[in-house]
């Protein structure tokens, strides 16, 4: 039996502040997480629902670095991308805050001096790596080398991501600071450390025997840590990013990001609600938190050991992580831009913020990772959103303002068929609150839809627009009882599709209205009016599916180019060798296809010296037009070749890019014919 919670914590991993929110982001974490706090606010339930940005940490130095600005800089413009995308989006957070306020510095440091005062910390010399050049001891993100396992020559200090091994700086070969370039060397510094295996005994107890409710996904990865001895962690680096270590002897120490970050959700809760320790102290409080499964292992083994030596806090009841969401079957990369940002989305899809929500629950990667695709949302968005919900609305409010100008008609004898749908509308309810107390987000949003499901197929059965011919009486049983199935859509439907719920409401004229009114048949009072019916949704045509396909493909290309493998170097040639070869520029005059080929182009050539016919194998490339006048490099020495009957005098210089795609070879600026290329 669940044991009763007085109050709710709900935590929503907080992103690092060095680059926009994306699908992956949000399907993972943020809307099943404004799910679950929407519902509860709806259950009348005590919740704080706290998330804010994630803004210390190596890649946002790096990010600083690589665009010449200040870490703060960098953290000030996404802080603000993000909250506002998320406010746009609907993720209702009590408090979207950010650990570089002066408040989370403050908890931040009296939590770790706690710890440190009650020797909860173990405190080690180890050697790192320090660039003299930059003056600096290197994070392990800040040193690549050589992977001793593949041979990667690009591996990071923490991990090769070629061959997904994690190592320490040391093991790298011929280590290199990204900061100088220069080599690294190995120098003393004393760290602190919390000491994990000192945890390992109890966490072992409070997950593995007390908490076997938990997602599988997460109780998996919490048991293969366990199980492979959990050892010391440091909680403090090197760094001039982050919260000072707040004790004597750390100049030039900062916490390490991982000991602040979830600290950061005490902060919040700490900026908004001066009552904060009932929220994080009070046992009948039911922490919850949202993360990725990439965060499993600091929300249930790091935070909750931090939690535990600091005494009095309390500790995750749950923590349903989901898996990772690809998109057009490749992982989703802020590095690589392969990603839908948020802020982009709200743009692109103005008033669609419901399509996305609906969508992104509909596709969770609850239980394993799961892939978006374009064609998927806009097949969900106008087969189901507006062929099922907001068809089967718009009919029964259109013909309750046809037949009866809008005014609820009274019910009359129902039949066995209006009977079952009225104990269906009640089951679908408790269906929908037992999934949504389970974190079974794709079930409950499943549930929700039979109800337009169950509605649009009442219509079509029973066909009104023909009825009222013969039967009006059996009209007004048909409507009435539609529009109180769609009054259950408006009100159960407002933790999954806000937006739609607010207008549905609007819509039907609900004014007050609460959770507990669902789940029954006369929301609606016999001749209440409704307002003017509006389409919920509307259709998605191929053209904007296809312009987003197009900047994923631009995208592609452009890391193509930027990743491709150079091909590596010839074997050197002598002056001699190179100076045999008579290089001039040219114009191309004429140009047509060779015919019976696909690849093959027969040029005629202005070298300046001659007019001359060269085949050159780029059709795939070039259109014949597009050669005309096209100022080209030529090699006139080469022996001549019979290319398909034509013989071929010469080759003009082409540059084949990431891609293998051809591009002329040409003077930047017009020169004569002839010129010689030196
Ligand atoms: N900033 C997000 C991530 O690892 C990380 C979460 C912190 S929650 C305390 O992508
Ligand atoms: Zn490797």
């Amino acid at each position: 039996m669940q044991k009763e919670f007085k109050r709710y914590t709900v935590t929503a991993a907080l992103p690092y502040a060095n680059g926009p929110v994306h699908l992956g982001h949000l399907a993972g974490v943020y809307v099943p997480a404004d799910i679950y706090v929407r519902y509860l606010r709806l259950r009348n339930r005590d919740v704080i629902f706290v998330c804010g940005s994630d803004e210390h940490g190596v890649p946002i130095t790096i990010k600083a670095k690589q665009e010449g600005v200040t870490p703060q800089d960098i953290v000030d413009k996404y802080h603000n991308i993000i909250k506002e995308s998320f406010e746009k989006f609907g993720i209702s957070f009590d408090v979207y805050s950010r650990t570089s306020a002066p408040i989370h510095y403050e908890t931040a440091s009296d939590f770790f001096k706690t710890l440190y005062e009650k020797g909860e910390f173990v405190e080690k010399e180890s050697e790192q790596y320090f660039d003299e050049a930059a003056n600096q001891f290197l994070a392990d993100r800040y040193i690549t080398g050589t992977c001793p396992r593949c041979g990667n020559e690009g591996a990071y200090g923490d991990q090769c991501e070629k061959c997904g091994s994690s190592l320490s700086p040391t093991e790298l070969i011929n280590p290199v600071s990204k900061l100088s370039g220069g080599k690294p060397v190995l120098r003393k510094t004393s760290h602190w450390y919390l000491p994990l295996d000192k945890h390992e005994q109890w966490l072992r107890q409070w997950i593995l025997e007390e908490h076997k409710e938990w997602k599988t996904n997460v109780y998996g990865q919490c048991k293969s840590w366990l199980d492979s001895g959990l050892q010391p962690r440091a909680v403090s680096r090197d760094l001039d990013w982050g919260i000072p270590v707040p004790v004597d002897g750390a100049k030039g120490k900062v916490l390490y990001v991982w000991f602040d970050a979830p600290i950061g959700y005490i902060s919040a809760t700490r900026s908004i609600r001066p009552d904060w320790e009932k929220y994080w102290k009070d046992k009948d409080t039911r922490l919850i938190h949202f993360i990725g499964k990439d965060n499993i292992v600091f929300h249930c083994i790091v935070f909750p050991a931090m939690l535990k030596a600091h005494g009095d806090y309390v500790l995750p009841e749950n923590v349903p992580a989901n898996e990772f969401l690809n998109l057009e079957s490749d992982k989703i990369s802020t590095s690589r831009n392969w990603a839908v940002w948020l802020h982009e989305y709200l743009v692109d899809f103005p008033c669609k913020e419901d399509v996305l929500r609906y969508v992104l629950t509909a596709n969770a990667p609850e239980t394993k990772d799961n892939d978006f695709t374009w064609k998927d949302f806009q097949t969900r968005n106008n087969s189901e959103l507006v062929g099922i919900l907001g068809n089967f609305v718009n009919r029964a409010m259109v013909l309750t303002h046809k037949y009866y100008e809008g005014k609820l008609p009274q019910i009359g004898q129902l039949n066995d068929q209006e009977k079952e749908i009225i104990e269906n509308i009640a089951s679908i309810k408790s269906l929908i609150e037992e999934n949504l107390e389970q974190f079974k987000f794709r079930e409950a949003l499943k549930e929700f839809m039979n109800l337009a499901r169950i509605g649009n197929k009442y219509l079509a059965d029973t066909e009104p627009w023909s009825l009222i011919k013969t039967n009006p009486e059996k009209v007004k049983d048909i409507l009435n009882l539609s529009l109180q199935i769609a009054a259950n859509i408006a009100i159960l439907g407002e933790p999954f599709v806000p937006f739609t719920s607010l207008k549905l409401r609007n819509m039907l004229g609900i004014k007050k209205w609460s959770w507990d009114d669902a789940g029954k048949t006369d929301i609606l009072p016999t001749g209440h009016q409704l307002n003017k019916p509006e389409l919920l949704y509307a259709k998605i045509e191929d053209d904007v599916i296809e312009a987003q396909l197009k900047r994923l493909a631009n995208i592609k290309a452009a890391n193509a180019v930027a990743t491709a493998l150079v091909t590596p170097q010839k074997p050197n040639i002598n002056y001699d060798s190179f100076s045999a070869m008579d290089i001039r520029t040219g114009v191309i005059l004429e140009a047509e296809i060779v015919p019976k080929t696909k690849k093959l182009l027969k040029l005629t050539i202005d070298t300046g010296i001659d007019k001359r016919t060269v085949v050159s194998g780029i059709a795939e490339y070039y259109t014949p037009e597009q050669c005309i006048g096209q100022q080209v490099c030529i090699l006139v020495n080469l022996e001549p070749r019979e290319l398909k009957g034509i013989t071929s005098n010469g080759m003009i210089l082409m540059a084949s890019d990431a891609n293998g795609k051809l591009v002329f070879v040409s003077p930047t600026e017009k020169v004569k014919p002839g010129s010689e290329v030196k």
